[in-house]
């Protein structure tokens, strides 16, 4: 199963690394003002069901285009496509298929390929984290001034983005600072990996976040909610560490975030 997954990702992977630099701008829905996609997007989810279903008959689907009928199930495949579309359109070489497998709602395997560098990350649950089949781990850093975070910005009521960049400010100031990628799957990744301390968003789907989170657990971190919980991948908050900064990223989200929206 596994080596047909792996096989169905690579081959979507090439299809996109193969349409990066064609799409025109005739091409491009705005699914809302920054919320963009393409025929590349759908093509490539409809190669991942195709070689998913035959992996694993009997699995449904949980996909970020909704090209395949949506449903709950035993087995339930978690997948964003093309997760960093935006740097996709623009020829900027960040962008990933993430597949997440859930076994009765826990995430029991998951897979980030990080197309433009050939980079495959895997994860199953209890058995390490991966990357090209080398093992993976978090770094080691238990400082947050020391620590370099990965972030995104939300779109959404102004205030509340506004108040969202005062994080951004305070760990600009106190720590060694910020990078804002544009695709959460490989922001995870490269937690899981052990480049960034952190990573911290508002306002992901599941499909962004599935396959990352597993990998970054897997790879020795820790993933919360903004409140230390464990409803990260349908609450829309989420914080990935190495293990060693939750709370204090926890606190500084709260200090900075949470207690100037409420
Ligand atoms: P996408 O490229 O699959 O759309 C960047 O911070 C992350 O936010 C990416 O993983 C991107 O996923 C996602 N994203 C892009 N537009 C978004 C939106 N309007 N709302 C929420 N997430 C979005
Ligand atoms: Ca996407």
């Amino acid at each position: 199963m596994k080596s047909k997954v792996e096989q169905t990702i690579k081959e979507a992977g090439a299809f996109i690394r193969a349409e990066a630099g064609k799409v025109s701008v005739q091409q491009i829905e705005h699914k809302s003002l920054n919320n963009l996609v393409s025929y590349v997007d759908k093509t490539a989810e409809e190669m991942l069901v195709k070689g998913l279903s035959e992996a694993l008959p009997d699995s449904v689907f949980l996909t970020e285009e909704a090209t395949v009928e949506q449903g709950e199930g035993e087995w339930r495949w978690i997948i964003d496509p093309l997760d960093g579309t935006t740097n996709f359109l623009h020829g900027i070489p960040l962008f990933s298929v993430s597949v997440a497998l859930e076994h009765q709602g826990e995430i029991v395997m998951g897979w980030v390929y990080d197309i433009m560098h050939d980079g495959l990350y895997f994860a199953e649950k209890g058995k390490g984290a991966f990357r090209n089949g080398k093992p993976i781990s978090v770094s080691a850093q238990d400082n947050i001034e020391y620590a370099l975070s990965v972030t995104g910005f939300p779109y959404g009521k102004p205030e509340v983005v506004e108040a969202y960049m005062n994080i951004l400010l305070y760990l600009t100031h106190e720590t060694r600072g910020v990078r804002r990628l544009g695709s959460a799957a490989i922001d995870l990744a490269y937690v899981a990996e052990g480049k960034f301390e952190a990573f911290y968003e508002y306002k992901l789907n599941a499909w962004d976040v599935a396959a990352g989170s597993l990998i970054v657990q897997e790879a020795g971190g820790i993933i919360t909610d903004f409140s230390g919980g464990d409803n990260y991948l349908f609450g829309r908050q989420i914080i990935a560490t190495n293990g060693k900064i939750t709370k204090d990223l926890m606190e500084v989200i709260k200090t900075h975030f949470l207690d100037k929206i409420l």
